[in-house]
């Protein structure tokens, strides 16, 4: 058994070091944003109560199709996982839930899983099917699909791994399925779209019938990989309509990565919100496509955007809305507990952000058809820097005022690359 861990004697030095600092800039900002209207104190209480889900993949290095190149001290099953799971929750206040992914996550015991997660301080948040690859000892093969394969037999298998993970859900306090598909075609003619939608349909129908009065399920929509030619649930009008087909208990789930280069991620959120069916997000970032790469690492401003929409659509208390917020990276050259630290931060300045818009001076321009006027009251929010909301939130949670730094001031990894030997491993690429 594993057993180092970071001190709170480490925490509270490495704090210490930061604190005038600290205290000093969080004034000057508090004053600044005081003369807005803006109290930094009420501001620092919405961060602190804001969270987003680690997913389990997302610990371990990541990698390309062409390889991967693991680090030393990864975690060798879900127990070390969790493991570091805590760690990153332990210094940055804001990762209190996990999303486990099925069959990678699978144990034999769900409840005692349950508790030693809790003991570490940390719950489940939705539960992941996997469809899109074949399992060891499996009857059949997802190759040509899986919910909406042409044959009866592979759908019925896909359906039941889907079933499954609601029931393992169940046991683990989690009250959400996400299904992402890789079901699709590669070759123009390869298969009938409007037919593979229908069995879809049928497939998912199944599965919604199957979920717990208190459930959802997330429709995560992919433009293409797998399948390059067309994918059977592409983009987010497939995502609305599947939803709606299906009922109330179905949302959509948008992962930033999913979407057509150029696309106006802000408003599909806009509008997804608008009919009730924005169950979540998977939040990354990309460059060209379905990059995963670090939250906020590339375009921070369009993350800022989403949060300016979730801000609005709560301050309108807009029906139905109550999103998921989980992370869906690959680290690929990073310490994977640096990147979801570094990644949460950012997502809790997206919101702080968003939080500081002046929304009636943003109303009023609108409404006089100020665009310059209206933009700027954005920028305004936008160009703020928030870090000292942010690590005083961190600090009053009982967390690290600088994360990163006390991260590897602890040497965390350096001890897990002792207790955690290298196993061998096969799988390459992608998660
Ligand atoms: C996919 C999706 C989806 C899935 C993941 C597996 O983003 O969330 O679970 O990869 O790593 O691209
Ligand atoms: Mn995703
Ligand atoms: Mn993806």
């Amino acid at each position: 058994m594993t057993d180092f861990s970071i001190s709170e004697d480490l925490l509270q030095a490495e704090n210490a070091t930061r604190k005038t600092a600290l205290d000093e800039d969080y004034a000057a900002l508090a004053r600044a944003l005081g003369r807005r209207g803006i109290d930094a104190d009420a501001l620092t209480r919405k961060i602190m109560a804001f969270g987003v889900a680690i997913p389990t993949w997302g610990v371990g290095t990541g990698g390309t199709r062409f390889a991967r190149f693991p680090g030393p001290g990864e975690p060798r099953h879900l127990f070390d996982k969790l493991e570091d799971c805590a760690i990153i929750h332990h210094l940055v206040r804001a990762t209190p839930t996990v999303s486990p992914h099925f069959p990678w996550d699978a144990t034999s015991d769900y409840a005692a899983l349950r508790e030693v997660a809790a003991k570490h301080g940390l719950a489940f948040d939705a539960v992941n099917s996997n469809t899109f690859q074949d399992q060891p000892n499996q009857e059949h093969s997802y190759k040509f699909g899986s919910l909406s394969h042409v044959e009866p037999a592979v759908r019925a298998q896909a359906i039941a791994h889907n079933i499954d993970c609601i029931a393992i859900g169940r046991q683990l306090g989690s009250t959400a399925l996400t299904v992402w598909i890789g079901d699709g075609s590669n070759f123009a003619g390869q298969s009938n779209m409007t037919l593979a939608l229908d069995r879809y349909l049928d497939s998912m129908r199944e599965i919604y019938a199957a979920l717990p009065a208190d459930w959802r399920v997330f429709l995560e929509h992919k433009l293409y990989e797998p399948a390059f030619y067309s994918s059977v649930i592409s983009d987010w009008g497939t995502s609305f309509a599947a939803a709606q087909e299906l009922g109330p208990k179905a949302q959509c789930l948008v992962d930033l990565g999913h979407h057509a280069p150029n696309v106006n991620i802000e408003q599909i959120v806009a509008r997804l919100v608008r009919f009730g069916k924005l169950g979540g997000f998977h939040f990354n970032d990309s460059k060209y496509g379905d990059d995963d790469l670090d939250t906020g690492s590339v375009e921070p401003f369009r993350l800022f955007m989403v949060f300016n929409e979730l801000i609005d659509a709560r301050m309108r208390g807009a029906e139905g809305f109550a999103p998921a917020y989980m992370l869906d990276q690959s680290h690929n050259v990073t310490d994977p507990i640096e990147s979801l630290m570094q990644s949460a931060i950012e997502l809790q300045r997206a919101h702080a952000q968003a939080l500081i818009v002046d929304r009636s001076a943003l109303a009023e321009a609108q409404a006089a058809n100020d665009a310059l006027g209206a933009h700027l009251e954005l920028k305004r929010a936008y160009t703020t820097d928030v870090s000292p909301i942010l690590a005083m939130a961190r600090l009053q949670a009982g967390g690290a005022i600088a994360p990163i730094e006390t991260y590897r001031a602890s040497d965390y990894r350096k001890h897990k690359a002792k207790e955690r030997p290298p196993v061998a491993r096969t799988s390459a690429g992608i998660v």
